[in-house]
């Protein structure tokens, strides 16, 4: 590191003046209800009731943005801050003020005495704002709640952003979970040619809630070996003088930033000859720091207890006293104009207009998003003369249309897979583009590999990693498609809460622009894991997404390929959604031809006429049995029990309807899709036994229906934890979705069927064995079983 300081006197000590001002800013917004600027004594009216929000994470957070500021505004930087540990959201918030965003998009409570008090005072405050880096605050697309996905979510905003650079606050806390740990890697998966940069910068505070951190604790030379074995040229910066810090950080952010320019500019002219090592910064200061030294004898600076309100005021003299000895010390006075504004000079550093990292409009990434090009879906069609004749597997055209989409939206469309995009059949994507790799590449990559420095498929086998690169991507306005095994999506379930959670609090932020949908497609499904097992069978991620808002969930199953194709199409043009599609990969039956299919999906569920005979004449039109189906397997033997009905009794009278669209099935009163009640009770009936075959676990349609009127007579077979290495027959016998099982749901729902269905019901428990015996046997399924196609009834 060199020894000079690069800081003047006077560049330092207004830096420092703006960095005490965000200080003061910060420890505002958790104490003071009035009384601003301090312009009178502090008194307990002036301080908030509950004491709520985080101190201790602060000072660093806003020393970085302080300095981020003179680098910008020095060098014309495109630069944007992530903060990882959230709950410092004061620091955050308190730049957005000082910068003049705030007050832009809150003019209620801008840059002036009323509109300080204001600011304060909503914080962590009923009816106000969180204190992390919620939605509402302008320059943050990370609110760092649940941590731990900073460092992914950071590197998703810096693809195909060639120009950016992302500054990512790492707690050190944060550093101690698992999709933090794995995101280090993200740095063999940035191209230096078409990729912005990201500097992570952990934040060595050295402690958490009330514990000392792992990384804190650790020999110095261990933490860099850690480090540059993540392939990072580690800086570090320590002390708690802040003057002598505030110059060698200036030094090391002026030498890190040029390092990235060094990389980017011999990648940009040379192209990209190994792995480049990009820089990181390890800033190893007080946690609260400049905050009470000691409160009753405890200390507070520089340990976990400046975590979260270093002093409690409240009916408590000293303590009101030490606060305001504290907030003083920062001088406001001198930093504050007396109408409640930074003094001009101070203005004079932070950057202006879109330069400035509280209005850079990537955070706000629907500003910037541009429309994706979508081929025409129905090029890539299957062809289907008559339903349930024909197999394909479902997620290869799909695979052919993503590969069209990635070639006509080369820079803002990326497809995320962790290591299965062949598995999943989506491997035409790779004739658009391989995957990016900034690791070794060996000759016997060149076969098959499908490995390059300028990739664009993106796999690693991290679905955090994954899930937080796409979430970026998204929040920085680019679209994408995530594809996992269903078992392991749950691996995200806590990450889609957080998005979702993003989604539905930015929707009611007029400021906030739409952003492209998170799309996640889920294959590899569980009734298709003959060789993987138990561990591969879990459908429960629906369960998991029906928790969450109503105005940002969708779930789709399509039955087969043109559905997929529709259901796509559709998804990959919506907004501010999370859609899951449901959809396995091996060959199945088809049933509608791209017609058909568009019309069936923009309704979401429908009779299948062709596979339905209670159409008739008013007064004898009403079904004897209605049967349901959600998902391609349990479609198929959903149809193949049908088929067995009619055989069997001809005189029944059996209504077909397959559902696409989940959320169709609950009220429109709790979900902008739901049915309306007399759309469901044409559908359903009022009375008649309905059977439903279902992809996932079966309460789940229960919870969606519990309340229609015919809630009572439906009889949900789906998914119940039976299952182990299998035939495809057998597993759906082991947990009745099988035909033969629905005839005798059928059978035992039907009144008139309960007794003169009897030799039937022998019938399909004696095809039950046959099959088990077969299978276990032979060590496959009965050709009939598998060769089985719809012949009844023709479009
Ligand atoms: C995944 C997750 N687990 C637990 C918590 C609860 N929590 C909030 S802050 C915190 C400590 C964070 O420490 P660190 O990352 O070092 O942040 P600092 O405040 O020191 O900057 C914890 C455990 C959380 N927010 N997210
Ligand atoms: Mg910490």
């Amino acid at each position: 590191m060199t020894t000079q300081s690069p800081l003047t006197p006077e560049t330092l000590h207004a830096l420092d003046d703006y960095w005490r001002a965000s200080l003061y800013l910060c420890a505002g917004m958790l104490y003071l209800s009035d009384n601003p600027l301090l312009k009178a004594p502090l008194r307990p009216e002036h301080i908030k009731h509950r004491l709520l929000g985080h101190w201790g994470s602060d000072p660093g957070q806003t020393l970085i943005w302080t300095h981020l500021n003179r680098l910008i505004r020095e060098q014309d930087l495109n630069l944007l801050f992530i903060s990882g540990p959230g709950h410092g959201a004061p620091s955050m918030l308190a730049h957005a003020w000082l910068e003049g965003t705030y007050g832009e998009v809150y003019p209620d409570r801008g840059q002036d005495e009323e509109g300080l008090r204001r600011f304060f005072r909503q914080f962590s405050f009923p009816g106000g704002i969180g204190s992390h880096c919620t939605p509402e605050t302008p320059g943050s697309l990370h609110e760092g709640g649940e941590l731990g996905y900073s460092l992914a979510h950071a590197y998703g905003v810096a693809f195909d952003n060639p120009e950016l650079i992302v500054a990512c606050m790492i707690g050190d806390g944060e550093a101690e979970t698992g999709p933090l740990a794995t995101a280090w890697h993200s740095n063999k998966f940035l191209s230096p040619v078409h990729d912005g940069a990201v500097l992570p910068i952990l934040h060595l505070n050295g402690y958490k809630i009330a514990n000392p951190t792992v990384l804190a604790r650790i020999d110095e030379d261990h933490l860099e070996a850690l480090l540059r074995g993540y392939g990072y040229r580690v800086y570090f910066v320590t002390g708690d003088d802040p003057m002598s810090v505030h110059q060698t950080l200036a030094k090391t952010l002026d030498a890190a930033i040029a390092d990235i320019h060094t990389i980017q500019k011999r990648a940009r002219h040379q192209g990209v000859q190994d792995l480049p090592q990009w820089p990181m910064i390890v800033l190893r200061t007080p946690k609260g720091w400049t905050g009470p030294k000691e409160v009753d004898g405890h200390r507070v600076e520089g340990f976990w207890r400046a975590h979260q309100i270093p002093i409690a005021v409240h009916d408590n003299p000293a303590h009101l006293q030490q606060l305001e000895q504290w907030l003083r010390s920062y001088e406001p006075e001198r930093l504050f104009t007396a109408e409640g504004q930074l003094t001009p000079a101070l203005r004079a550093l932070s950057p202006t207009g879109t330069r400035r990292m509280s209005a850079n409009p990537i955070t706000n990434g629907g500003l910037v998003r541009h429309a994706l090009h979508r081929p025409d879906f129905r090029d890539y069609a299957a062809s289907v003369e008559q339903p349930g004749r024909t197999l394909v597997e479902n997620t290869r055209p799909l695979g052919q249309l993503l590969r069209d989409v990635m070639r006509t939206n080369p820079n803002n469309f990326r497809f995320f897979c962790p290591d299965e995009t062949a598995s999943n059949r989506l491997d035409d994507i790779y004739q658009a583009s391989p995957k990016a790799w900034m690791a070794k590449i060996l000759p016997e990559d060149a076969d098959g590999g499908h490995l390059a420095h300028d990739g664009r498929v993106m796999e690693v086998l991290s679905e955090h990693t994954l899930e937080g690169w796409l979430e970026g991507y998204l929040l920085s306005g680019r679209h994408g498609l995530l594809a996992s095994y269903e078992a392991f999506i749950h691996v995200i379930d806590s990450m889609f809460n957080q998005h979702a959670k993003w989604l539905e609090k930015a929707l009611d932020i007029p400021w906030r622009a739409p952003v492209s949908s998170l799309n996640i497609l889920v294959t590899s499904t569980v009734w298709r894991q003959d060789h993987n097992g138990f561990s591969h069978q879990d459908p429960g991620f629906l369960d998991v997404v029906t928790n969450k808002s109503p105005r940002v969930t969708r779930i789709y199953l399509p039955p087969d390929v043109n559905c997929l194709l529709a259901v796509a199409n559709h998804c990959l043009d919506s907004q501010d959604k999370i859609n899951v599609i449901v959809a396995d990969k091996q060959a199945h039956l088809q049933y509608l031809d791209i017609d058909q299919a568009i019309s069936h999906c923009t309704k979401g569920i429908g009779i299948w006429e062709w596979a339905s005979n209670d159409q008739g004449a008013v007064e004898d039109s009403e079904p004897d049995v209605v049967i349901a189906c959600a998902g391609d397997v349990p479609t198929m033997e959903a149809l193949a029990a049908t088929a067995l009905l009619n055989t069997y009794f001809p005189t029944l009278k059996v209504r077909f309807i397959n559902v696409v669209d989940l959320f169709r099935l609950v009220p429109t009163s709790e979900h902008e899709h739901g049915l309306s009640e007399r759309d469901f009770d044409s559908l359903f009936t009022y009375d008649k036994p309905v059977v439903f075959n279902f992809h996932g676990y079966p309460w789940l349609i229960h919870k969606l229906t519990y309340r229609r009127t015919n809630a009572r007579n439906i009889h949900v077979r789906g998914y119940k934890e039976q299952g182990n290495i299998n035939t495809p027959m057998e597993l759906a016998i082991r947990n009745q979705i099988d035909r033969f099982n629905l005839v005798i749901d059928v059978i035992d729902r039907v009144p008139a069927l309960q007794v003169a269905g009897a030799h039937v019901k022998e019938a399909m428990k004696n095809e039950i064995i046959q099959c088990l015996s077969f299978a276990d046997r032979e060590g496959y399924d009965k050709p009939e079983v598998t060769d089985w196609t719809w012949q009844g009834g023709e479009r």
